[in-house]
């Protein structure tokens, strides 16, 4: 994919440098900054030229003050990303999301690009097509934890006027390979133009913005994102025959079939019941 044309910043911080899409974006970023600054709990591969790695739990509120210092914007990828017992989404997403914010207000960032997720409305069915102010429909403790973060969000905006990009991102894999991606699927060519419109339009406020490609089949009315200048350029439909024959029948009564959320609305319960 050729650079987009967006203005460079002097340090960009990525969290969850060490995750799958971490690692997809880390060479991807580098392009937009002087210095990519790279964070997680695991270790990473060490420092290229350009990169500053520190390993750090997001749980860690001193060690947050120091990750945000001297950031010009922070993309917050970090943190639990499939559905947990609520004592490990917590510290992570919660308590972490708290940590990343209240440092970012503490040094002067002026924004951040959330990772939130298409969990927070997945009770919604596959059949209505929401926007971005849709009440939220939580499917998981792991969808209220971005909830959290989304809200988190329009505080610290409201405020302190320190502007986010809550991207409630659909699925972002190298191809969809279920029936459900065909709508929810986000390219990781899109969710680079995606980062790169979030971090350049000149205002965003607070902004709750869908991560998808551009879809034939679609649950999400993404206007907003073309006002903060997002294009999506790719599509699932060249995958839609061959998911459609590796998937050829589908039960429309099960609610992970029937729900936007797919499979996370049917995890769970974690905890045992109480002895009699
Ligand atoms: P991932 O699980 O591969 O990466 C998350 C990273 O966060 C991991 O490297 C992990 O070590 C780190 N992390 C977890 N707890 C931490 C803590 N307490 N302190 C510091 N680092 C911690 O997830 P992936 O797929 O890369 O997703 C990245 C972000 O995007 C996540 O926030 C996820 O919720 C969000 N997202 C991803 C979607 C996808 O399709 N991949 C869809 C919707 C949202
Ligand atoms: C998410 O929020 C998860 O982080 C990711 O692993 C995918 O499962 C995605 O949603 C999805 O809904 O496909």
């Amino acid at each position: 994919m050729e650079r987009l044309s967006a203005p460079r910043f002097k340090r960009l911080l990525l969290t969850g440098a060490a995750g799958n899409l971490g690692r997809v974006l880390r060479p991807r970023m580098k392009h937009y900054c002087d210095v990519l600054r790279l964070s997680d709990l695991a270790p990473m591969d060490p420092a290229g030229e350009g990169e500053e790695v520190v390993q750090a739990p997001l749980e860690d509120l001193a060690a947050m003050q120091s990750l945000l210092k001297d950031v010009d914007a922070v993309l917050h990828f970090g943190g639990v990303s499939i559905e947990k017992p609520f004592d490990v989404v917590l510290p992570a997403n919660i308590v972490g999301a708290y940590n990343v914010y209240e440092a970012a207000r503490q040094r002067g960032v002026k924004r951040i690009v959330f990772a939130s997720s298409n969990h927070v409305i997945g009770f919604y069915s596959q059949g209505e097509t929401i926007t971005p102010q849709a009440l939220p429909r939580p499917d998981s403790y792991y969808g209220l934890s971005k909830a959290f973060g989304e809200n988190l969000a329009q505080f610290y905006f409201d405020r302190y006027g320190l502007e986010t990009v809550s991207l409630r991102i659909g699925s972002c894999w190298p191809e969809p390979t279920d029936r459900r991606m065909l709508a929810s699927w986000l390219s990781y060519d899109d969710l680079e133009r995606l980062l790169v419109a979030a971090l350049s339009a000149p205002v965003v406020g607070h902004s709750v913005i869908y991560g998808v490609s551009d879809n034939r089949s679609t649950w999400w009315d993404n206007s907003a994102a073309r006002h903060i200048g997002y294009r999506p350029q790719d599509s699932s439909e060249p995958w839609r025959a061959q998911v459609e024959a590796a998937h050829p029948y589908v039960d429309p009564s099960r609610p992970e079939v029937r729900c936007q959320g797919g499979g996370f609305v049917v995890l769970g319960p974690f905890e045992k019941d109480p002895a009699p």
